[in-house]
Order: structure tokens, then C-alpha cells, then sequence
């Protein structure tokens, strides 16, 4: 088994500043966190924006300008969500690739979001898959249930594989109205996953109470790990996460139990497939 790909997710759409003060919503606050997270061992950063009320934004300068301050002051890999919030327009989040990440999120499939609907409807995927591949930006597929593994291997059979040939996905679980967060949702998945292309790698994260036993689950099964405030504002049971870097560092340490250590950027990008 390979060393084990970090990502952190710091901010998510989810959240508010107000709920949650840790949170990193401005570009230095993001930036700050970047470069911590980076330096206790992640590899990517999976960025959402907000705009100056702290709210979740697309907006095409504030990406841009973000993109660009994080690879001033870091080499994590700057993956871009093209997911955004439940509210947003398909044209806005089909623009996020404009901003020119080395990765951005692909979700496959349509699911109950909570109270919301996160709408990703089949001609959406295949339109971001495909701009994607024209601009060699690599994608992250983003996996809320089962059935999506089977639209990806469907994506992947009429339209080819993504830039640079690696297939990645990550499995996001726990959401209300997704796969349960379970070791057994996890290895069910797993098994999917064999269906993909050879090679194909996957991470994991567990929304709220699930991130433990998602993490040990995707360590055991020769996954990768995502974690950060996007997915976990609770740290243990009454306990408020204090800062992604709380999260970063349980990761770290988990992976190295599982003597499988964090990958460096430069790894995770041979991995990927995404260019130096
Ligand atoms: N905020 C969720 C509605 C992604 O980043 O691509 C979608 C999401 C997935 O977080
Ligand atoms: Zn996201």
C-alpha cells in the first residue's frame, strides 16, 4: 500500500461564521490554515469561498485571487469545488474551472442534501467532465452514494478518461440523505471501485460523527483521507473543533498507525497525475 494522500477541506458551504468562529473564511484565514495544514501533512486543499458577510460565494475575482495567494505561499495541491452551495446556478459553477485549479470536485449524481437538494444533473456532469478535460484540470469525483459509482463508470465509458488518466474519487458520507457513514458503506463502495479503471484511488470523509469510523475504515481498505471543518465541526463528543489543523494532525496521526504516512505534494501529484 501506498503512503496516505491528505486533503483538507477547511470551510465547506455549510457553516457559518457566526455558528462556528473557527472557521476560515477570508483569503489570509484560508491562506493561514493552507500553510499549517500543508506543513502537518496534507497534500490538497479543497477550497469554497465566501464573500465579504462570510457568505458562501462563487465569485470568478475572489476565486482567482484565491488561487493565486494560495500558490504564492503554499505547493498544496488547489483543488476548486465546482459543488458550491445547494443554491447555486449550474453556469456560476461550470465558471469555477475559469479560475484555473489544478483540480476541481465533480460530483456524480443528484442527492437529498439535508433540507436541500444538491442538483447535479446528468448533461451538468458530463459538460464538467468534458471542460475539464480540455483544460487539463484533474478531477476529484465526488461520491455521495453507492449508485454514483456506477454514473461514474458510465462517464468514464462514453467520454473517456480524465486529464492526466487517473481516475480519483472521494467519498463523502454521512450526508442526511446519502450512504450512511459505516465501515460497511465504505467497503461496499470499495468493491465498486474495483469496476472503475485499474489504478483507480479513492479517499473518504465521514461527515460530523462519522469521521472516526470512516477514517479507520478507509486507512484499513488501502484508502485516503479527507478531512476538515467543511465535514467536522466536532471534534469528540461536547468538544468543538478548534482549527483544521486539530484534524490534520489526528489524520496524521492515524495514518501513521496505520504505517501508512501522509505523501508529500510532490507525491500526491505523480499519484494523481496532476503536473508539477
Ligand atoms: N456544499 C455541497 C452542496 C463539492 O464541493 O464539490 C457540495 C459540496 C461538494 O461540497
Ligand atoms: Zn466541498
Amino acid at each position: 500500500m501506498t503512503g496516505t494522500l491528505i486533503t483538507v477541506a477547511p470551510t465547506g458551504a455549510e457553516s457559518s461564521k457566526a455558528a462556528v468562529p473557527a472557521l476560515p473564511v477570508t483569503i489570509d484565514e484560508l491562506v493561514a490554515t493552507a500553510k499549517e495544514c500543508e506543513a502537518l501533512g496534507a497534500s490538497i486543499v479543497h477550497v469554497h469561498i465566501r464573500d465579504d458577510a462570510g457568505e458562501p460565494s462563487l465569485d470568478q475575482g475572489r476565486l482567482r485571487a484565491t488561487v493565486s495567494a494560495l500558490r504564492q505561499a503554499t505547493d498544496l495541491i488547489i483543488q476548486l469545488s465546482s459543488g458550491g452551495a445547494v443554491t447555486d446556478p449550474e453556469a456560476a459553477r461550470l465558471a469555477v474551472l475559469d479560475a484555473g485549479p489544478e483540480m476541481a470536485s465533480c460530483t456524480m449524481g443528484t442527492v437529498n442534501f439535508g433540507d436541500g437538494v444538491f442538483m447535479n444533473r446528468w448533461d451538468f456532469i458530463v459538460d464538467l467532465h468534458t471542460r475539464m478535460q480540455e483544460r487539463g484540470i484533474v478531477p476529484e469525483y465526488e461520491i455521495f452514494d453507492l449508485g454514483q459509482l456506477t454514473t461514474l463508470q458510465r462517464l468514464l465509458g462514453k467520454h473517456g478518461l480524465p486529464f492526466g488518466g487517473h481516475v480519483h474519487v472521494d467519498l463523502v458520507m454521512g450526508v442526511p440523505g446519502g450512504m450512511p457513514g459505516t465501515a460497511a458503506a465504505l467497503v461496499a463502495c470499495e468493491q465498486a471501485i474495483r469496476d472503475l479503471p485499474a489504478g483507480t484511488t479513492f479517499s473518504a470523509t465521514g461527515i460530523g460523527r462519522s469521521t472516526i469510523p470512516v477514517m479507520l475504515a478507509s486507512l484499513s481498505a488501502g484508502g485516503h483521507l479527507r478531512v476538515g471543518m467543511e465535514d467536522t465541526i466536532t471534534y469528540g463528543k461536547g468538544q468543538p473543533v478548534e482549527s483544521n489543523m486539530q484534524l490534520v494532525a489526528r489524520a496524521f496521526g492515524f495514518a501513521q498507525l496505520a504505517q501508512r504516512p501522509p505523501l508529500t505534494t510532490t507525491e500526491a501529484r505523480e499519484l494523481l497525475g496532476v503536473p508539477a
